[in-house]
């Protein structure tokens, strides 16, 4: 075969005629949005959802300048500048159907890591109207014990100390905002698109502690002045395998460095307060709502905790993706009621949504054969996860006398996996944790003090001390210890629950 074709822009019109690619002019579209954590989840959900709205012809004020502010973006960084800011999106439906999408949306990338100023100058530019994040779970700073900023973290005191080279997020946006602020530009909206119960309300309450610690006149014109609508964000989005890239080269004879694939579902619920104005989504698919909280509990409590259920328990059974674990029969019936009896009861009604068909459709989604969504991934960072995905149903399901057990195991195998980290067969587990080493020394106590591993009070807070789950989870972490198979401790839950 030829040498594949490098995508970038002067290529773009040398791709074959089956790859769908931006048919808008890219040197007329400007910076309207500057998206700090460029992974591959913003490049399948709000780079589309903008990509599809540029498309249109009537947006050019809205182009995304992509930000990294931590070394490990450097890649992403270079590889974006080298392709133009292009990328491919590659849909898999479940019929093995693939779509495949250039996506023209990211017309510029800073990396702060390395200059900070550049980032600064983005995100104070008078062009740009919102500031949207993906910074994981764990990038919003917090102190687990409090649920306050996190004022140790070393990053902050640099912070404070060095406003014009920032580390964090909020460091970065305090210091734009001032800029802005002293030139009488108008306040940009910061759009939180992370995982997170009240992702914006919890990003202004960041920002507020960070910038009252700083400057409280800068605080007091934030608070005035910016709007943190919440929002849920959703699509499944696997980590990128070298398959993926070998596919556009195979198929269509060009080469991506990191294309990203996902599933054909793609939604985004927002709250309708920008206080710069925004980019009418709304034509390309996006609900513009009141409020939002309903959906965002009703998606980490069915689908993320859903995830999180078959990751852990299928990562120590052996199964390697999510859809291996619907295909099997047992995890799938554990996790519809996981979902019915434990879940559900804890939601409020949600406006538009009959939640039965929802539950189908997550089950559809995670069968998805084409996605090999892999359970490492969904397993990544169960120390920021699990305390936003599925503590909250035990707690609630603790308060209102109900059923705690199918999410208990859950929480006694992460103990077991942390531990051991090997699965059922001895095969080593790939877990990748900021908090992998107390966790493991935590689970590792667990045969001399059966509530060694929630303690952890900055994952668990004070939960062990609630008598009803201490017992519950003691009793799972005694028979999953003594060697009982965690299919088999499953499948008894499942029974008693007929
Ligand atoms: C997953 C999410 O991180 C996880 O554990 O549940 O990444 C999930 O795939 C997305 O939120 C889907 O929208």
């Amino acid at each position: 075969m030829s040498h594949p074709i490098k995508l970038n822009q002067a290529n773009l019109s040398a791709l074959p005629k089956a790859v769908e690619r931006p048919t808008y002019d890219r040197s007329q579209v400007r910076t309207g949005i500057v998206h700090v954590g460029v992974g591959g989840f913003h490049r399948s959900h709000e780079a589309v959802y903008t990509d599809q709205l540029l498309q249109t012809g009537e947006a050019n004020n809205w182009g995304i300048c992509g930000v990294g502010i931590r070394q490990d973006d450097r890649r992403m960084s270079n590889i974006l500048s080298e392709q133009d800011g292009l990328y491919t999106l590659i849909v898999k439906h479940p019929d093995q159907q693939i779509d495949t999408r250039v996506v023209g949306s990211i017309i510029d990338f800073a990396f702060g890591a390395d200059d900070p100023e550049l980032v600064l100058a983005k995100m104070s530019h008078a062009d740009t109207h919102v500031v949207s994040l993906t910074v994981t779970e764990g990038g919003y700073n917090i102190d687990t014990d409090t649920g306050d900023f996190d004022f140790d973290n070393p990053d902050a005191q640099h912070d404070l100390e060095h406003p014009s080279q920032p580390r964090l997020v909020f460091g970065y946006l305090t210091e734009s905002l001032r800029r802005r602020r002293d030139r009488g530009l108008p306040a940009f909206t910061v759009l939180s698109c992370d995982n997170i119960q009240h992702n914006g309300n919890l990003t202004q309450r960041m920002l507020l502690s960070f910038a009252r610690r700083q400057d409280n006149e800068l605080a007091k014109w934030i608070e005035t002045h910016v709007t943190f609508p919440n929002s849920m964000v959703d699509r499944i989005t696997p980590v990128t395998t070298d398959r993926d890239i070998h596919y556009l080269e195979s198929e269509y004879g060009f080469r991506d460095q990191w294309p990203v694939t996902c599933e054909p579902f793609c939604q985004w619920v927002v709250e309708d307060k920008f206080s710069c104005g925004r980019p009418a989504w709304e034509q390309v698919g996006v609900q513009f709502v009141p409020n939002v909280v309903p959906y965002e509990t009703m998606k980490l409590r069915l689908l993320n905790a859903g995830h999180s259920v078959l990751g852990i328990l299928g990562a120590i059974h052996g199964h390697e993706t999510i859809n291996d674990c619907i295909e099997d029969e047992r995890f799938a019936h554990y996790l519809r009621l996981f979902m019915d009896i434990e879940a559900t009861p804890t939601l409020e009604p949600v406006p538009g949504i009959d939640l039965d068909q929802y539950k189908n459709s997550l089950i559809e989604r995670f069968g998805n054969p084409n996605i090999r969504d892999h359970v490492s991934r969904i397993c990544l960072q169960s120390s920021s996860k699990l305390p936003v995905f599925l503590l909250p149903t035990i707690e609630a399901n603790l308060n209102e006398g109900r059923s705690i057990d199918l999410a208990t195991l859950v929480i006694a195998a992460w103990c077991l996996y942390s531990d051991r980290q090997v699965n059922q067969a001895g095969e080593p587990l790939d877990i990748v944790d900021d908090m992998k080493v107390e966790l493991h020394a935590a689970a590792s106590r667990s045969r001399e003090d059966k509530l060694s591993f929630i303690k952890l009070n900055s994952v668990f807070g004070d939960l062990w001390q609630n008598e009803r789950f201490s017992s519950v989870y003691s009793n799972l972490i005694n028979r999953i210890y003594l060697g009982n198979d965690i299919v088999a401790e499953m499948h008894r839950l499942s029974t008693q629950h007929r």
